[in-house]
């Protein structure tokens, strides 16, 4: 079944420890995920940076269990160990964790392998190499992730998309007052921390996200 990259949720587990969100302590981010993928989103990536691995492990069988059924895949940020672990759909590796040849070697052709890109030497690359799709960033300035990138604009964005046929997913201080302005970047999609986890009504948040940004 191709996938639909049309609204990541990347559901960060150290977020609300790193950003002073009024009301956050306590928010449930398993309860966010389920409420953003009744507003629309199309594709949940577990992130936890910070977390022990035990807890991590806990989060993704948890998250696997929600999603189970409802369509959604679920990608594990950085941990092959844990996307296998939990039965997770692929994994979403940036330039400097595990090189996809090791990652396709140890999950097999079944799973999805994404790559953050910036650069269309570094988007070519992906594709030859096998990912199934690309995270392009960051989009526009965010303070979610600490970055001394380029931010690439919805120009850089198309840029990217021109150079590859696989997906290219948009990501990086998407909101949907900007979403609008990625939308004829030819991105198959846009991917969101800050944009859905902030928001005090995330399936709201991700309803308003999918309407910005219509291809
Ligand atoms: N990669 C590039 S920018 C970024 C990542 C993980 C952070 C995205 O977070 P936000 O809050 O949607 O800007
Ligand atoms: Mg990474």
């Amino acid at each position: 079944m191709p996938i639909d990259y049309s609204l990541t949720l990347v559901a960060d587990a150290d977020f609300f420890k790193k950003i002073a969100v009024p009301g956050a302590s306590g928010r449930d981010l398993l309860g966010i995920v389920d409420a953003a993928v009744q507003g629309g989103v199309t594709v949940v990536q577990l992130r936890a940076k910070a977390l022990p691995f035990r807890e991590f492990l806990d989060l993704g069988l948890r998250a696997a269990d929600r999603l189970a059924g409802t369509g959604v895949p679920l990608i594990i940020n950085d941990r092959i160990d844990i996307a296998l672990a939990c039965g997770a759909d692929g994994v979403h590796l940036g330039q400097e964790d595990m090189p996809l040849a090791a990652a396709r070697k140890i999950l097999g052709g079944a799973r999805i392998i994404g790559i953050s890109v910036n650069t269309v030497e570094e988007a070519r690359a992906a594709e030859a190499g096998g990912a199934d799709y690309v995270g392009a960033g960051p989009a526009f300035a965010t303070a979610t992730k600490e970055t001394a990138l380029p931010v690439l604009g919805p120009e850089g964005i198309r840029s990217i998309k021109r150079a590859i046929r696989i997906p290219v997913v948009a990501i990086g201080g998407i909101n949907a007052g900007n979403a609008a302005a990625l939308a004829d970047s030819g991105a198959d999609g846009i991917a969101v921390i800050s944009g859905i986890l902030v928001a005090p009504d995330a399936r709201r948040a991700a309803e308003d996200l999918r309407k910005a940004y219509k291809r």
